[in-house]
């Protein structure tokens, strides 16, 4: 059997840091895990070092976590392709490197790595192949998904071991909000982590939280939010700065290191996420969440959400799902979010109980890098 242990990772980052984010956790992995060679391709640098600061944005290659961390510039060096090349989320290979790759003997394998959808459309997609119309090279689809016959999820080897054990040391948890300048929690207190786009709702739901029964701390990395959560306060906010509204405190963060936003999502009880990284490490922290879903112009991230949203909620009371539902579908509406909230209060046990399960039945899937070297190893 041949394997395919070295890749080509190519990322265009389309706007925002998903792309990035899901290329980079996943070139780290295979050349940490499989102790693969990876080479990552990013067109803009500057995005890849904010999630990795480790990544000097001025450097055209460098070593970075066992990566070759190369700046995706045009025209494009001359390169011998990897066993392996992976266009993420769709984006157009270099018309050389595509020369290369036919060139080569035995040609590279190449996986179009698409976006994440819990869709029943998936599985029948998933490893579909196309072949090229002129060069003698075969393209294949692999879909992210949550089950059965789909190219499942990035999740390290011991990710759920280190989430864990840091869910179970206060002091690691305390070293964590020192770290951020975030006090101690006060007594009866839920923190609450706030990643979101523009959202006309933020402004209820803080108001919602500032009358709330009980303390709470949201805290929110800088980003496309935090104008609409200064105009909610009325004030203009920076990173490091907090307010206090009620029963609410405002912490203001600076863009995390990625690493550090994934221990964000674990020391928070409640967290807002988005987008497609963000949204499957909400799920591996094992902690409630709210997705708000990348909005697209047809209203085709509806489907996508609902088909979500009713597989996650599925094993909850119903109560409890229609509340988180309502949750979810206010959100992304961005209207009706503050009731929707108390109504999910009411249900929190089981809402924690919940995310718990629901962390432990995906961990027991084979994730993407797994799937993916093992049908590299099928196919060559
Ligand atoms: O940034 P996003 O909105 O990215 C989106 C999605 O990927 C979407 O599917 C895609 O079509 C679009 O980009 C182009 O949300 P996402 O996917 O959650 O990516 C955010 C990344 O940023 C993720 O890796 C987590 C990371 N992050 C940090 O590293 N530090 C932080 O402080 C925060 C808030 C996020």
């Amino acid at each position: 059997m041949r394997r395919c242990q070295s890749w080509d990772i190519f990322c265009t980052v389309i706007d925002n840091y998903g792309d990035a984010g899901v290329s980079w956790r996943l070139a780290r992995q295979l050349a940490q895990e499989y102790g693969h060679t990876v080479r990552l391709w990013v067109d803009r640098l500057p995005v890849l070092a904010r999630l990795v600061p480790e990544v000097d944005a001025t450097r055209a290659t460098q070593q970075v976590a066992a990566v070759e961390v190369c700046h995706w510039r045009s025209p494009f060096p001359d390169v011998l392709p990897h066993e392996g090349v992976i266009e993420a989320f769709g984006c157009t290979l270099p018309e050389t490197f595509l020369a290369a790759m036919a060139r080569r003997c035995p040609p590279p394998l190449w996986i179009n790595l698409e976006y994440l959808s819990a869709e029943a459309w998936v599985p029948s997609h998933h490893l579909l192949a196309s072949p090229h119309p002129r060069l003698p090279l075969t393209k294949y689809f692999f879909f992210p998904g949550f089950g059965a016959h789909t190219g499942g999820l990035l999740r390290e080897r011991d990710l759920t071991r280190r989430r864990a054990a840091f869910q179970t040391d206060s002091a690691a948890q305390a070293a964590f909000w020192q770290r951020w300048g975030v006090g101690p929690a006060r007594p009866g207190e839920r923190r609450i982590s706030l990643f979101a786009y523009e959202n006309g709702a933020v402004a209820e739901l803080l108001h919602g939280l500032a009358h709330a029964s009980r303390p709470v701390t949201c805290l929110i990395p800088e980003g496309r939010l935090l104008p609409q959560v200064a105009a909610a306060l009325e004030l203009s906010l920076a990173p490091g700065q907090a307010v206090q509204r009620g029963a609410l405190r405002v912490h203001v963060l600076p863009f995390l290191p990625q690493d550090e936003y994934d221990q964000l999502l674990w020391a928070c009880d409640f967290n807002f996420v988005r987008g497609e990284d963000s949204f499957v490490r909400a799920q591996w922290a094992a902690r409630p969440f709210v997705w708000h879903i990348y909005p697209q112009q047809d209203g085709a991230h509806w489907r996508k959400l609902e088909t979500f949203r009713a597989v996650y909620v599925s094993g909850l009371p119903p109560e409890a799902a229609n509340a988180l539902s309502a949750l979810w579908q206010a959100w992304n509406r961005q209207r009706g979010v503050q009731e929707a909230w108390q109504a999910c209060e009411t249900h929190w046990e089981n809402l924690a109980a919940h995310a718990v399960a629901w962390e432990k039945h995906l961990a027991g899937q084979p994730d993407l890098a797994h799937l993916l070297v093992q049908f590299c190893e099928q196919t060559l």
